[in-house]
């Protein structure tokens, strides 16, 4: 059986060897979240960069720029980090520009891997289904904050574990932990990353509504994948 793991945080990276594996990159609170909702809503390719610079330099070649720090828009960009922002008619068929604080740097820690793709709540059947099919060692690479440990994207870790686990060696003690987490809180997710300190961050600046969205199980089929220097829909 191929082995199932989960790295808590992008900083932990250096102790996984994502050659020949699966990495899902996942920031429920928002960055995956809004990639996913991106692709539903026809966007064509994501690029994802670590710094304002590189994604300041591909809004100067003409692409919309999506860039946020600390959950809010940094000045200057077209788009901000909430889901809702990516639905626009005006966005559909686009090649966009992405940097956020904890996502896009965990997708560019994890290239490494045979395959990087997105997942949130949004899309976890697609990714369950793709990992069971691809019959491959996946290690979910948690966005966390800023190096720290987080509640919301061990959850998403614990459902997906939930989801595969009779396809997938699930020993590994990190996902033994997301796979508790998420079975104790299943009845009421809300409820339980309502006690996250992100959601009290995203609290301060009223971004409601974007919190249980990103809570929402198999709202779309799309799935982000890497493929040279940007993410396209692998699900059309
Ligand atoms: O850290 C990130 O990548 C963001 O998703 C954070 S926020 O949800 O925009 O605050």
């Amino acid at each position: 059986m191929p082995k199932f793991e989960v790295c808590l945080s992008p900083d932990l990276i250096h102790l996984y060897d994502l050659k020949g594996k699966n990495a899902i990159i996942v920031d429920v609170l928002r960055a995956t979240s809004c990639m996913v909702t991106a692709m539903a809503h026809g966007i064509a390719e994501i690029i994802p960069v670590s710094t304002i610079d590189e994604c300041k330099a591909l809004q100067n070649k003409g692409l919309p720029a999506a860039a946020e720090r600390d959950g809010s828009k940094v000045d200057g960009f077209d788009l901000d980090n909430s889901p809702f922002s990516y639905m626009a008619e005006n966005l559909k068929n686009k090649t966009i520009a992405v940097t956020t604080t904890n996502g896009t740097q965990a997708l560019v820690k994890s290239l490494s891997a045979e395959t990087v793709l997105v997942g949130a709540f949004l899309n976890i059947g697609a990714v369950s289904k793709f990992i069971i099919d691809s019959n491959r060692d996946t290690v979910v690479v948690c966005a966390g904050w800023k190096g720290n440990f987080n509640l919301e994207d061990t959850l998403f870790a614990g459902a997906l574990a939930e989801k595969v686990i009779n396809h997938f060696d699930i020993g590994q003690d990190s996902a033994i932990a997301a796979l508790n987490m998420f079975e104790s809180n299943k009845n009421d997710l809300l409820a339980f990353v309502n006690k996250s300190q992100h959601v009290k961050r995203l609290a301060n600046l009223h971004i409601h509504k974007d919190i249980a969205f990103c809570l929402t199980f198999d709202l779309y089929n799309s799935l982000p994948i890497y493929k040279t220097d940007k993410l396209i829909n692998f699900t059309k």
